[in-house]
């Protein structure tokens, strides 16, 4: 797996983010990144084989009793230590944030999200503006506007890291792209809405990163292979326009934390 210089984005990965809804980032953690993230990985995994954590969430479709199953640890820039927590705040990303919204950055929240090999489970289609940003009556009130809502006045963008090369066998994301130009919609989406047409598999090997906008239609398969896949989530976001954002009572957790500010 090579490493890859880090600089700011160009001006055509800034219009293709903006028109599709995501980006990809091939090659974005360096090899030595991936290995002490999946070193810290493996120490947590083996720690929860004996213990409970409320932030832990254990595989729904687990097929072992032997062995506790990760699905998602919750809070992974608090729960996994400091090397989280860095690459919460790395130049590097915030770079790349403010080149997409501005100078004005805000942490929301972390999660790392395991499939593991042959039992994890599916995420379904959804947007991830319901999923926590937003509160019921906000959504409630920005479905009905449609087209509309324009995907700039929510400049909510999450980062996705992969560990392990990201595959459609083990459960890669799949975009719909330009669906955050479509409005806000039911959370999970229905189903009949995704065009198998139009899905993108967003594939990477280990240290790939994907961007995407919180109004981008996504999904994850189940892992129906034997390699497992360990893809850590950082979500980012500037100030909204129109719309209330909203912490869920996370602020103890960082969420809203300022990470750069103009000027
Ligand atoms: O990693 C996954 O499988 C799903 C992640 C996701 O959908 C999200 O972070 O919104």
């Amino acid at each position: 797996m090579a490493t890859q210089t880090l600089a700011r984005l160009t001006p055509t990965q800034v219009d293709a983010f903006w028109r599709d809804g995501y980006l990809a980032l091939p090659n974005f953690l360096s090899d030595d990144d991936v290995a002490t993230l999946s070193a810290s990985m493996d120490a947590m995994d083996r720690w929860v084989q004996t213990h409970e954590h409320p932030d832990v969430q254990r595989e729904p479709n687990a097929l072992h009793t032997d062995r506790v199953a990760i699905r998602k640890i919750s809070h992974i820039h608090l729960n996994g230590g400091v090397i989280w927590d860095e690459l919460m705040r790395r130049d590097e990303v915030l770079d790349i944030m403010e080149d997409l919204m501005g100078p004005d950055i805000r942490f929301h929240h972390s999660k790392m999200m395991v499939k593991p090999p042959f039992e994890g489970s599916l995420k379904p289609w959804h947007q991830d503006l319901p999923e926590g940003f937003i509160t019921h009556e906000e959504a409630d009130r920005l479905r009905p506007w449609g087209t509309d809502l324009q995907p700039e006045q929510v400049p909510i963008i999450a980062i996705q890291y992969y560990l392990d090369d990201s595959t459609l066998e083990n459960g890669c994301i799949q975009v719909v792209p330009g669906s955050h130009r479509r409005g806000l919609f039911e959370d999970p989406l229905h189903e009949w809405r995704i065009d198998p047409s139009e899905t993108v598999a967003a594939e990477f090997e280990a240290g790939g990163a994907l961007l995407f906008h919180c109004l981008t239609w996504h999904y994850s398969a189940p892992n129906t292979s034997p390699n497992g896949r360990r893809g850590v989530v950082y979500e980012y976001m500037a100030p909204a326009t129109g719309v209330e954002l909203s912490y869920m009572g996370g602020r103890e957790l960082g969420w809203g934390m300022p990470l750069r500010s103009p000027g």
